[in-house]
């Protein structure tokens, strides 16, 4: 397979100005005639013209209206090349015919339970019709749709419908004009038996915008809460950023079988289903919450994506990075900020950190793809936010306002890259950003190590950092970063002292601003080496430091345990009170793990359990903030930290030191069960979800304990659960531990649900995530439950992907989870490489384990790199996890 580099980046020789594409959809085919004009990028230029095509049937192929003959084309597997085009301006026309209803990778136009729909980002363009399938080819489109009226009685593309009519046959058509240029990836068209939720949105210069959601009949009950969020996001984005919604219509398609979570198309965003429907009784909190986010993300995207999009695919974090940022803010609004922040922060270490460390490292901005499908991954997205918030935090809120503004003026319709976001904020405030773009250029997680001292006679307290950042594939030695470092000094009764002046570099600079005390600054760090002493300190400080987690990177301070627990306690940011409770909760449990690899007895320290107990019985702090700092690293967090993952180990001290929790709290635990109930009505605001979040973290605490009366309580809690979260919260209680009663909950909540494919699929992830030894066996019988289908997405990833999330199980030490993910990433290639290529990444990691399980692993993934007719997509994660 060919490697795409961004060094590489061409202009293109033509660019297109209109567009016009008609479809005849048809059950056995469906044929595509597109209309291109074609204007050569440099006069009198006559290069041939390499248009992509995949899977697509041409039928003809027209300059200016004169069919053209053998050898004035070249027709293969993946190009159309036109070898001598005209010199100037020409049309070009071209009739292909396509398979929808065979298509199962789900990329171009495919059969979604029946409807028709498409997905084109990054290049399922090149599977509709012939074209330069490239975010820098930008036209204006109209889209024509001809079809059968009963079969498919919704006709929708982009853009305004300017016309539509019956037609002989029973068919009919409709025809969708575009007014703003696009590139090619967000195109879309939905054609199929739909009806929709019907709103409308009064924009801040008084426009009425018509917003529809389509969904199958059945399914429009559980859009009331997508409705809502859009509203909320196009308010949001005028607020927050001054960006007003530009066509009198925004659509949004539900549709069950899709590769994402959702796709951004000009007017026309599809969702998949599990991202728009939701009902108190078959969605949870964690959906409402996804469901808002998302919403917002794809809206969000009509600025940053759509008006102004990508130069090319390397330039990906331009769009995403800085979407994902907007959406992680818009929900930070509409909910509280500090739990927000910890659940990002808390995705980026279980999910972005061990990336950045492994085969598939690459930088927000990658230097070469084999396929880019591969590449929408946690760095691009989440630690790409990261670099977009750094911006905020070096320039305030008003000074990244300014450069977003500048942003969209500069570039409005134009198709950019990361330097230009960069230049913006740069150009906006004058400001001085040294290496920021390394960010943008070297993967890898920094490592920041921070020394403290206090000179009590000069008044002075000294931060010493230095920092590194890990040599990753192909970038052996890397150069210090520019990392802002957010830091606040708390004096021995917890309160924060005032900041006067920072000595660094030779200079003195002034802390206080406006004769406003200040309590949190911002060093840069931008050397291997580098100290900043605080002047005026009357007392020796505990340092707060990273405040907000101001940078992506692993700090390692020579803090105390007696210093963490003092933060725990009495951090005015509360994202670093969770953050020093985690920290010592993370040393807690790699020194059980050392215990349990000697086989010497688990302990708890008495300290920790101390302080739990104070923050679960803390009245002052918010019911979410207690339900996350009460939790536990994720198992995977902690192998991150060892020199050889030991899953065993770490499954053992995270479930030990739960029931101990759970043991000597357990009076706690049993109030805040007790105290916290739902009221009959669901509500998705902050107050309730708090609420019923924190009663199930307790809940779940408690059903790890050996205990008749709990099991009567959580049983109790099950079966008069009024909503999803509660119900399914239970469920997961109950299902901690082997047994009769797990058993029949879990077949009770089948028969209760196995109407909803969406609830069904939460059903599957519980079973297939359980630690419950052996798995892999109910995991198989699972592939063949009646509802289970292999071409569905979301199914594949709660059964499958569900069960390689369980690290006891995917790792089990016979090889026998290997072993499994191995035959079925091979029978998933053939039926959607996307789907197969996230499965295949669950071995990426293999060599972080002991010997035994490594051959293990490397056996499978030898076996996937041998298969006969492998897709790229496959090709790209094995090979570079073999590497
Ligand atoms: N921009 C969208 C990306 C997307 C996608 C990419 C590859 C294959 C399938 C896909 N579906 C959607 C989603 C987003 O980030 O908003
Ligand atoms: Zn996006």
């Amino acid at each position: 397979p060919k490697e795409i580099f961004l060094k590489d980046y061409k202009l293109p020789d033509y660019y297109f100005d209109t567009v016009d594409l008609s479809f005849f959809l048809g059950e056995e085919k469906t044929t595509v005639s597109a209309k291109i004009s074609v204007v050569p990028r440099v006069d009198g230029g006559a290069a041939p013209l390499v248009l992509d095509g995949v899977d697509l049937k041409l039928i003809s192929v027209k300059i200016n209206g004169n069919e053209l003959k053998e050898g004035e084309f070249q027709v293969g597997p993946r190009h159309l090349i036109l070898t001598s085009p005209p010199s100037g301006n020409f049309i070009l026309e071209t009739v292909t015919e396509i398979l929808p209803h065979k298509n199962t990778s789900l990329e171009g136009l495919y059969k979604s339970s029946g409807n028709f729909c498409t997905q084109c980002e990054a290049e399922g363009f090149r599977k509709i019709t012939f074209y330069q399938d490239r975010p820098d080819i930008m036209a204006k489109y109209t889209c024509r749709i001809e079809a059968n009226k009963s079969l498919y009685p919704v006709l929708l593309s982009n853009g305004n419908l300017i016309e539509q009519g019956d037609l002989e046959g029973g068919n009919h058509f409709a025809l969708w004009e575009d007014p703003f240029k696009k590139p090619c990836y967000l195109f879309a068209l939905v054609a199929g038996q739909l009806e929709s939720r019907d709103d409308t949105f009064t924009t801040c210069s008084g426009r009425k915008v018509a917003l529809k959601i389509w969904t199958p009949p059945q399914d429009l009950p559980k859009t009331e809460h997508a409705m809502y969020s859009l509203k909320a996001a196009m308010k949001w984005d005028e607020d927050v950023f001054g960006r007003e919604y530009d066509l009198d219509i925004f659509n949004i398609v539900s549709v069950p079988d899709f590769n994402m979570g959702a796709m951004e198309n000009k007017s026309l965003n599809i969702f998949n289903s599990k991202l728009v429907l939701a009902s108190p009784e078959t969605a949870t909190d964690a959906d409402y919450a996804a469901i808002l986010g998302v919403i917002g993300h794809e809206y969000f995207h009509n600025w940053t994506g759509n008006r102004v999009t990508c130069r090319d695919w390397f330039q990906l974090s331009l769009k995403e990075g800085l979407t994902v940022f907007r959406d992680q803010e818009f929900s930070s609004d509409m909910g509280s900020r500090t739990v927000k922040r910890i659940g990002d922060v808390s995705k980026l270490r279980t999910y972005q950190f061990p990336q950045d460390a492994g085969p598939m490292a690459h930088p927000v901005r990658p230097h070469s793809y084999i396929k880019m499908d591969n590449f929408y991954t946690v760095t691009v997205y989440e630690k790409g936010a990261e670099v977009v918030r750094m911006y905020k935090t070096l320039l305030g809120s008003q000074g990244f306002r300014k450069g977003t503004d500048l942003y969209f003026e500069r570039h409005d319709g134009q198709a950019v890259t990361c330097e230009d976001f960069f230049a913006a904020m740069r150009d906006a405030n004058d400001a001085d950003f040294a290496n920021f773009l390394l960010w943008y250029s070297q993967a890898g997680t920094p490592i920041v190590k921070v020394t403290s001292s206090y000179n009590a006679e000069a008044r002075t307290f000294s931060l010493k950092f230095s920092q590194t950042v890990p040599p990753t594939p192909g970038q052996p030695v890397k150069e210090p970063m520019f990392i802002p470092v957010a830091a606040g000094l708390l004096d021995s009764s917890g309160k924060d002292m005032p900041l006067s002046s920072i000595y660094h570099d030779g200079k003195l600079e002034s802390v206080a601003c406006c004769g406003q005390p200040v309590y949190t600054t911002v060093l840069r760090v931008t050397k291997g080496e580098e100290e900043f002493t605080f002047s005026d300190v009357p007392e020796k400080p505990i340092p707060s430091l990273l405040r907000g987690y101001s940078a992506p990177i692993r700090l390692q301070s020579d803090l105390t345990d007696d210093d963490l627990f003092f933060l725990l306690a009495h951090d005015s940011d509360e994202f670093n009170r969770w953050e020093a409770g985690q920290i010592l909760a993370r040393k807690l449990m790699l020194s059980q793990v050392a215990n349990f690899q000697k086989s010497s007895p688990l302990v708890l320290d008495p300290q920790f359990v101390h302080g739990i107990k104070c923050i679960l019985l803390d009245s002052s702090l918010d019911k979410e903030f207690i339900a996350k700092a009460i939790t536990l690293p994720g198992e995977g967090e902690v192998m991150d930290l060892m020199e050889v993952a030991d899953p065993d180990a770490v499954h053992a001290v995270r479930k030990f030191i739960r029931k101990q929790l759970a043991s000597q709290l357990k009076h706690e635990f049993l109030n805040l069960v007790k105290e916290n109930r739902s009221s009959e009505k669901y509500v998705f605001d902050h107050t309730n979800m708090a609420r019923r979040t924190l009663k199930n973290t307790a809940l779940g605490y408690l059903a790890s304990l050996e205990d008749e009366e709990i099991t009567e309580l959580v049983l109790h809690e099950y079966k008069t659960a009024t909503n999803m979260t509660d119900q399914f919260s239970a469920l997961a209680a109950i299902a901690q531990k082997p047994g009769k009663a797990r058993d029949d909950a879990l077949a009770d909540f089948y028969n209760q649900w196995q109407h909803d494919y969406l609830v069904v699929n939460k059903w599957f992830a519980l079973q297939s995530s359980s630690d419950i030894p052996g798995n892999v066996e109910n995991v198989h019988k699972l592939l063949s439950h009646q509802a289970f289908d292999i071409k569905n997405p979301n199914k594949v990833y709660s059964l499958i992907g569900g069960f390689c999330a369980s690290p006891v199980n995917f790792h089990a030490k016979d090889g026998s989870g290997y072993k499994f993910l191995g035959e079925i990433v091979v029978q998933l290639d053939k039926l959607n490489p996307q789907v197969a290529s996230r499965m295949v990444s669950a071995f990426s990691r293999w060599k972080r384990y002991d010997e035994t399980r490594q051959n293990l692993a490397k056996a499978q993934l030898e076996k996937i790199v041998s298969a006969n007719g492998l897709s790229e997509n496959v090709y790209e994660i094995a090979s570079k996890s073999l590497a």
